[in-house]
């Protein structure tokens, strides 16, 4: 019978338990552009939390997309981009006790500069919960990071599992964990080749969420212009190198405007490429729709291309083995060059 292993070793376990005994008011914080892995790990760890009598407050840096807006409890999340709600997250911050940072290895990853020097400046204990690579572990009391994970929201689950709480974990918690490690694997076609993980989803799944459901309110929740807008990214902006080993995606801000683009139109889009046979390595290059000369880029990979290792190397980023980000500040067709480049130099390897 699989059993799921523990994540936490003894010593760690002693660390969590003394961490979260000694804390009252908590304050949690995902990344930047929170996806649903960033969303479904704060909600399902804050409703633990809760569980232990904690008060929490999640706080995500700007708005999600509509693809998560669904999830339960979301309406709960405070941004940091709203000015009307900046006082009460800086209140919150100011009293805490604990902070968490989950799906989220650097205190730089905020991207705010005055949210960074409340943060730096805050003497409450600090949780980072993560499966990036690179944690900033001399930020932190505790750092659970285990990058070969599929999510973060495997690593709360497993973390509540051990902790004892899986008996109170209501169908929103699982539902919002599952949603996330649905989301990171692309619902389980990459990273997701641990036996235990599907072991934790029927686990999931006892607790009553209805993962077809969630599926569609996911991947089946297109409005008319962004699918309209996908084939014309696929006709229009796909170019692929090395006798089509290599593509990459490049448009621009008035392509966006064109279509109506929305906050996560984009998302997922860098896989398609990757759909063609032979086709082992994708990039994407999108230009910001408010600040000039700023490429957010996307990159994925199949099998042992190190995407992390490109990403580092040419566009200012990280990420995991097969899929990672970085960013630009050029012109479009400078980045497009520069992802040539990258192509070519990892020629070999394709
Ligand atoms: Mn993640």
């Amino acid at each position: 019978m699989l059993e799921l292993t523990p994540i936490l070793q003894p010593d760690e376990m002693l660390k969590t338990l003394t961490l979260l005994k000694g804390c009252k008011r908590i304050v949690m914080f995902g990344h930047r552009g929170p996806d649903g892995d960033a969303l479904g790990s704060n909600l399902g760890w804050a409703e633990y939390l809760r569980h232990l009598g904690k008060q929490v407050t999640i706080v995500m840096p700007d708005m999600e997309p509509d693809f998560i807006k669904w999830l339960p409890n979301i309406q709960y999340v405070k941004h940091y981009c709203n000015d009307d709600e900046k006082p009460v997250i800086r209140k919150a911050i100011a009293t805490a006790d604990l902070l968490c940072f989950l799906d989220f290895s650097q205190l730089k990853r905020v991207e705010d500069s005055t949210l960074i020097d409340i943060l730096q400046k805050s003497k409450a204990k600090r949780i980072i919960i993560d499966h990036h690579l690179d944690p900033d572990i001399h930020n932190a009391d505790l750092v659970i990071s285990r990058p070969k994970a599929s999510s973060t929201c495997e690593l709360v689950f497993r973390l509540i599992y051990q902790l004892g709480g899986y008996d109170k974990l209501s169908r929103s918690g699982a539902c919002n964990l599952y949603c996330g490690m649905m989301t990171d694997t692309g619902s389980f076609a990459y990273n997701s080749n641990d036996p235990e993980i599907y072991l934790i989803i029927s686990l999931l799944l006892k607790k009553g969420i209805d993962k077809e459901k969630i599926y569609r309110n996911v991947f089946y929740s297109f409005s008319q212009n962004r699918l309209k807008f996908w084939g014309f990214l696929l006709n229009e902006r796909v170019t692929f190198k090395q006798g089509g080993k290599a593509a990459i995606i490049a448009y621009s801000g008035e392509d966006m405007a064109k279509y109506k683009f929305k906050r996560g139109d984009g998302e997922g889009f860098v896989n398609e490429p990757l759909k063609v046979r032979g086709c082992r390595l994708s990039i994407s290059l999108r230009e910001d729709t408010v600040q000039q000369n700023v490429i957010h880029v996307s990159l994925r990979s199949v099998d042992d291309i190190p995407c992390n290792i490109i990403a580092k190397e040419y566009f200012n980023g990280g990420g995991h083995l097969n899929a990672s980000g970085g960013e630009l500040k050029c012109s479009l067709q400078e980045a497009v060059r520069i992802a040539e480049t990258a192509i070519e130099k990892y020629g070999d390897v394709l």
